[in-house]
């Protein structure tokens, strides 16, 4: 496909029909209601935004920071009460308000999901069983005995992911030999060889090179239960696995697999040892300042682990860090139930209310604006991370997600932070200016080969981490997206650097990874509406016209997956059937914002279904200015893992109602 990306203007080709458009009459009385209503909504809009605005100014932080719950599913709460039976850590008023808020998520039939409405999920229901029996909860309670009875149908423990099986050797609930192995000697792979670890993703990585500790160790804690009612075939409990043919991929890390098994027999002994030390050192030299590791809790409980496991005691500092920090992870609620977090989103939540207040006329040098101007400028990172073992030359300056995560900034929170930053009347510009050129920098030096970007690293490709026995769970390598790359289009025409061929670069190859229907793909939120609300504003900023084929396609399947009420929705079933599901599900407020978002960047302010949308979005707020939303919109990994932002909800609906009231910086400005 060409691009045309010149701003060059044509006519605006004729819409496909629309509902309203049908019934579009010429008379004056009909224009003067279409007026009249048009109007109303307007009105509905001005005062839903108020209300939204209001609320957002009301959480914010008095440090400058927002951050909403980020909410993803009870693995988080299951392993939390595993480490703590593994580490001999327990305490009960804390395993009580974590059963609390594992039993309130069981649904009728006993399982447990992993995002709202989702199936039950066999792992998930593994761990939160475990977790519960942890707790005390009787294996013949009835909530205890359905749950037990669904996993055996679904095939047992033995066919669940390998995380959770791991977590079962920790107890000798499941046989250690009946794991993949993962031998520390990754470590020594040098950075062109495959399967290094710097060619996982940064979470993966993170992951991975602690339990290199914990599969080498083998550790085994006594069991305080047995698990038999968990196995189809108590006495046949590790049934083999089926080998692929040794002419498939699988087939062959299969056999690479059982080859590392004999290896561990016989492996050079002070190489293991060495490469065990080399994963420690790795691990300490990656704890951040608040005792974390990257900011995400999986990495930093395995990271606990396996600290241990090579004998730091639990009160040496490093680990005293490393535990207060994961109990940084828990949010206790006033129905006494402790949930805790994946990770938490404080830059993001941050930079995505600024924008989203900026949209809705507050004044740029508002106060509480040029407070959280002031948080994320002394966020910014100034020194080498991971990402610098592909760009070595490559000086600092991008902003990570979390509050301390200053070894993992990432793309597409630095493209935001730059977005909001320009919306914020700074009474020392010069300094912005140059954290901004610090960021730019640094996002144009981390473009992929393809012209794109990833969300951590460039040309995080590999196709070889997907193909271990060990990675069946999620996504372990950051290939080039396109809504973090929309996010950097947007950003660099922002700062008017649209012509610099490297943006020119990223434009292109979002339009040709449209898809057939007219939308894309959306990596980190769900899904298509997602990756379509992230590429128009860009495509617009970046000067692509609303007439462009590839705009109006693109408004056409928003128009065609427009809910009945006038909403948008979708949910996780789009990543596993595209056909089916891409765009479709119950309405959602963030969803429609982003929808809205889109449809405005084009040009469709004054269309129907912008009006109905909005008035979705009118009708749907709380008298609190909130929106309800148990929906899962954000994605963590497509299908697996996904992610329930608690402040999406309040972010794009206020983006979106101040972009229909005001014009915004992509949308079509508002002639009335
Ligand atoms: C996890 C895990 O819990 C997890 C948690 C958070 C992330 C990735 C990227 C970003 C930044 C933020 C959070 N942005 C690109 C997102 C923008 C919306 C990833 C993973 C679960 C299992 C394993 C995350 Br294994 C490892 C980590």
């Amino acid at each position: 496909m060409t691009a045309t990306t010149d701003g060059s203007t044509g006519a605006l080709p004729p819409r496909a029909p629309s509902a309203s458009d049908a019934t579009a009459e010429k008379t004056t009385t009909t224009a003067l209601t279409r007026t009249a209503v048009r109007q109303d909504t307007a009105e509905a809009a001005r005062r839903a935004t108020a209300r939204a605005a209001d609320h957002l100014l009301s959480v914010q932080d008095p440090a400058g920071w927002w951050k909403g719950d980020l909410e993803t599913n009870v693995t988080m709460d299951a392993e939390d009460l595993l480490l703590r039976q593994f580490l001999g850590i327990q305490d009960p008023r804390l395993t009580e308000a974590a059963a609390r808020h594992i039993r309130g998520e069981q649904r009728a039939d006993g399982t447990w999901a992993t995002f709202y409405g989702g199936p039950g999920e066999l792992s998930a229901t593994i761990e939160s069983y475990v977790a519960l029996r942890l707790a005390g909860d009787a294996p013949d309670a009835p909530h205890m005995d359905r749950a037990a009875a669904w996993i055996r149908q679904q095939g047992g423990i033995a066919a669940a992911r390998v995380f959770t099986r791991i977590w079962l050797a920790l107890f000798g609930w499941w046989k250690w030999d009946d794991l993949p192995e993962l031998p520390p000697e990754l470590l020594y792979f040098p950075k062109w060889f495959p399967l290094n670890i710097y060619d996982f993703g940064c979470w993966a990585r993170q992951t991975i090179v602690p339990l290199t500790i914990v599969s080498a160790k083998r550790p085994v804690r006594p069991a305080p239960f047995a698990l038999d009612e968990l196995h189809t075939d108590p006495r046949r409990p590790n049934p083999p696995r089926p080998l692929a043919p040794a002419t498939s991929w699988d087939g062959v890390f299969q056999r690479l697999d059982k080859a590392l098994h004999l290896y561990r027999k016989v492996a050079v002994r002070p190489l293991r040892t060495a490469a065990m030390r080399a994963a420690a050192r790795w691990i300490i030299e990656r704890q951040e300042n608040d005792g974390c590791w990257g900011g995400i809790q999986p990495p930093a409980v395995y990271s606990v682990i396996a600290l241990h496991l090579s004998g730091y005691d639990l009160d040496h500092p490093v680990l005293r860090a490393g535990l207060a920090s994961l109990d940084r992870f828990a949010v206790w609620r006033d129905d006494g139930t402790r949930m805790i977090e994946a990770c938490q989103s404080p830059v993001w939540d941050t930079c995505l209310a600024t924008i989203a207040l900026a949209d809705a006329g507050l004044p740029a040098d508002h106060p509480q604006l040029l407070k959280a101007a002031e948080w994320m400028l002394a966020e910014q990172i100034d020194r080498p991370g991971d990402w610098s073992v592909k760009r070595p030359q490559l000086p600092s300056g991008g902003w990570g997600f979390e509050f301390e995560n200053d070894n993992y900034p990432d793309i597409d929170d630095t493209a935001e932070v730059v977005l909001a930053l320009r919306r914020v009347r700074h009474p020392d510009p010069l300094r912005v200016d140059a954290a901004v050129r610090r960021a730019v920098r640094w996002n144009l030096g981390m473009q992929s080969r393809n012209g794109a970007w990833g969300a951590f690293d460039v040309d995080n490709t590999s196709p070889f981490p997907n193909r271990l026995p060990f990675c069946d769970f999620g996504e372990v390598i950051d290939p080039p997206s396109a809504d973090v790359t929309a996010h950097v289009v947007e950003m660099l025409a922002d700062v008017g650097r649209v012509h610099d061929r490297r943006a020119r670069r990223g434009i292109a190859w979002l339009l040709a990874e449209q898809e057939p229907n007219g939308s894309w793909f959306g990596r980190w939120g769900t899904n298509y509406l997602y990756g379509t609300g992230s590429v128009l504003p860009a495509l617009a900023a970046a000067g692509v016209p609303g007439s462009h084929p590839a705009v109006r396609r693109a408004v056409r399947w928003l128009e065609q997956v427009q809910n009945d009420d006038g909403g948008w929705g979708e949910d996780q079933r789009s990543y596993q059937d595209k056909e089916r599901w891409a765009g479709r599900g119950a309405s959602t407020a963030s969803q429609t914002a982003w929808a809205l978002m889109a449809l405005l960047a084009a040009g469709e302010r004054d269309a129907e279904t912008v009006r109905r949308g909005v008035c979705w979005l009118t009708e749907t707020q709380r008298e609190d200015g909130t929106w309800d939303e148990p929906y899962f919109t954000g994605t963590g990994f497509p299908w697996d893992f996904s992610i329930n932002y608690h402040l999406y909800r309040q972010v794009f609906p206020l983006t979106a109602l101040g972009r229909y009231l005001h014009g915004g910086p992509a949308g079509a400005p508002v002639v009335s």
